[in-house]
């Protein structure tokens, strides 16, 4: 059940995949939903505030956080490619987010971390929320360092951080290897709102997936946050396998759990 704890909830990345995903979801989870994305993506609805901001932009970012009482940062950049534009969203711009929250009091974030800060573990390996990380690319270290800057800011400041290492979250997996790490657009936002609901969570990290029969993910660790998937890539399976070649262990891209990313660059 979706509970209504929060009367002005910030969604920055509004204008990506997931973010039109969960602006639909959210709505039930809050009384006024900010918007924020660097690109347009069209007027507020009832219930909205939309306010274009660059992450890099430390005023903007100001004025994009101040009067909320929590965020769910899904905006920045989302893929591996040259190092400038992942520095200024994903680095700059979670500080500048970090500061604000510090300055207007935020008291919870949910950060969309990634399954990339993990990438170089094996597809036959079982990972924690504690294993250390093992980032495969610029993209993955950069939420490897997201997640840090937010346990600091835990630490020093109080403000509490879900750091959730989202799997693959699309209408349907897309590969074989999605089937272990597929979350469904449904189970995502039982998971936001999880995190946004449980009393306590400190500083916390969560395998953002669904009840997926084959995983890589342990979230025995993170059983205080209280989030039980309902849906499952198991009914994908047979369409998957039979649209997609037998995997060449030989290459990286099979072996590692970070698939294309693991041997995606350099780029300059
Ligand atoms: P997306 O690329 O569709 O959306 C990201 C949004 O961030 C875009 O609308 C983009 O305009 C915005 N953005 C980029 N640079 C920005 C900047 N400098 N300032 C403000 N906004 C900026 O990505 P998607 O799939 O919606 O993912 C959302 C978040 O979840 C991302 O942080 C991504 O890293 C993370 N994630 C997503 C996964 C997935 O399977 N979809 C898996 C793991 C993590
Ligand atoms: C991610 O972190 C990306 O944002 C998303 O586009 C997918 O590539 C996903 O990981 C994945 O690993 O499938």
């Amino acid at each position: 059940m979706t509970l209504k704890i929060h009367e002005r909830l910030l969604l920055t990345g509004a204008a990506g995949g997931l973010g039109k995903q969960l602006r639909t979801r959210l709505k039930a989870n809050c009384n006024i939903l900010r918007l924020s994305d660097v690109a347009e993506f069209g007027a507020a609805e009832a219930g909205e505030e939309v306010m274009l901001a660059d992450l890099g932009d430390a005023r903007a970012v100001d004025v994009m956080v101040a009067g909320v009482d929590a965020i769910v940062h899904l905006g920045g950049i989302s893929v591996d490619g040259p190092f400038a534009p992942i520095l200024n969203a994903n680095i700059v711009g979670l500080y500048n987010l970090y500061e604000a929250a510090r300055r207007h009091s935020v008291k919870r974030v949910l950060f969309a971390s990634s399954n990339h800060v993990m990438g170089f573990y094996t597809q036959g390996e079982t990972i924690h929320a504690d294993s250390p990380a093992r980032p495969d690319s610029l993209y993955g270290l950069s939420k490897a360092f997201g997640e840090d800057l937010s346990r600091f800011y835990f630490d020093r400041y109080g403000i509490e951080t879900v750091c959730i290492r989202i799997g693959s979250s699309f209408l349907e997996p897309r590969d074989r290897r999605m089937l272990a790490t597929w979350l469904s657009y449904d189970d995502l936002h039982r998971l936001v709102t999880a995190c946004l609901t449980t009393p306590v969570v400190g500083h916390s990290i969560i395998y953002g997936m669904s009840d997926n029969a084959v995983t890589w993910y342990d979230n025995s660790r993170a059983r205080h946050i209280g989030y039980r998937p309902q849906d499952s890539s198991d009914i994908f399976r047979q369409a998957v396998y039979a649209r997609t070649p037998e995997p060449d262990l030989k290459n990286p891209v099979a072996r590692y759990q970070g698939g294309g990313f693991v041997v995606a660059g350099p780029y300059e």
